[in-house]
């Protein structure tokens, strides 16, 4: 079990699972479209994450929902680098930025954040050489096809998790190689992201062996569409259900849970910690 994500300047422990905060900044994200626009608007929000447990603030402005449209690099910049310097100056709780532009990331990295959380892995042109320079955790997400697209008509030609994890050893290897230490390494199986809600199920239910490559697991179901399909639940309606999968993956040792609703995910993983501990 991986205990540990080292990120820029700290270690975050992870005997315990933890929760990272969604703190949106996109004008078209789908579950709180507009809300968070603006800096005021979204150290309000980060306060009530950071107060209901958020142990990261995961700052983003590049809807990544499927069939979002592109969003420039100056766009992406302008929307996010103030927030992230906000929320630096005002928490204790490490900042980490959603996003595939190495350009913002340098730029999140000089201004004090300590994750890049990219839902490419890297794999634009530039993304793993600015990782390497910054020194920054990176999470490495599966994604098949893009964001416009991906949702078309998701599928594979050999078992959706034979797929995941060939995709983490390429991308493994690829940020190995370039000097990212291993311990500043997270995967993320990247639920919706060019999958079936099969797909889904399919890597929630291979948690185990996903952890089992050795690096923290981190997994995003906040609010999705598998929820949808597999309950008939609005987008408003589905926290429940996100918490209650948060305490399943993380009962098969995922170590981060992203999600837009904080406190009831972090009772939830506070559920499956006290049950683990007690065998
Ligand atoms: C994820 C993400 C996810 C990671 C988004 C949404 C869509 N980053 N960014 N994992 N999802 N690492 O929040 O529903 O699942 S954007």
């Amino acid at each position: 079990m991986t205990r540990f994500l080292q990120l820029k300047t700290r270690r975050l422990e992870l005997g315990t699972p933890k929760v990272m905060g969604i703190v949106n900044v996109t004008p078209d994200s789908f579950s709180d479209g507009g809300r968070h626009l603006g800096v005021d608007a979204a150290i309000a929000h980060a306060r009530r994450l950071v107060n209901d447990g958020a142990a990261i603030l995961d700052v983003g402005g590049e809807s990544t929902r499927p069939g979002a449209l592109h969003v420039s690099e100056q766009t992406e910049l302008d929307r996010v680098m103030p927030v992230i310097e906000a929320l630096v100056a005002r928490f204790d709780v490490p900042v980490s930025v959603d996003t595939s532009t190495p350009a913002l990331m340098r730029a999140a990295g000089a201004a004090g954040a300590e994750i890049i959380n990219d839902v490419r892995a890297l794999q634009r042109p530039g993304a793993v050489a600015a990782a390497v320079e910054t020194g920054l955790a990176v999470c490495l997400m599966h994604m098949q096809g893009d964001p416009a697209t991906m949702q078309a008509a998701p599928a594979y030609a050999r078992p959706v998790l034979d797929e995941v994890l060939d995709f983490f050893r390429q991308r493994l290897q690829a940020a190995r190689d370039a000097g990212i230490p291993a311990e500043r390494i997270a995967l993320d199986p990247g639920i919706g992201f060019g999958k079936t809600l099969g797909h889904n199920l399919a890597v929630l239910a291979a948690t185990a062996e996903l952890v089992a490559l050795g690096y923290p697991l981190l997994v995003g179901v906040s609010r999705k569409s598998m929820f949808g399909q597999l309950l008939g639940l609005p987008v408003e309606a589905r926290d429940p259900a996100s918490a209650v999968t948060a305490a399943l993956l993380v009962a098969q040792g995922a170590s981060i849970i992203r999600s837009h609703e904080v406190a009831h995910t972090v009772q939830a993983l506070d559920i499956a910690t006290a049950l683990r501990d007690a065998r």
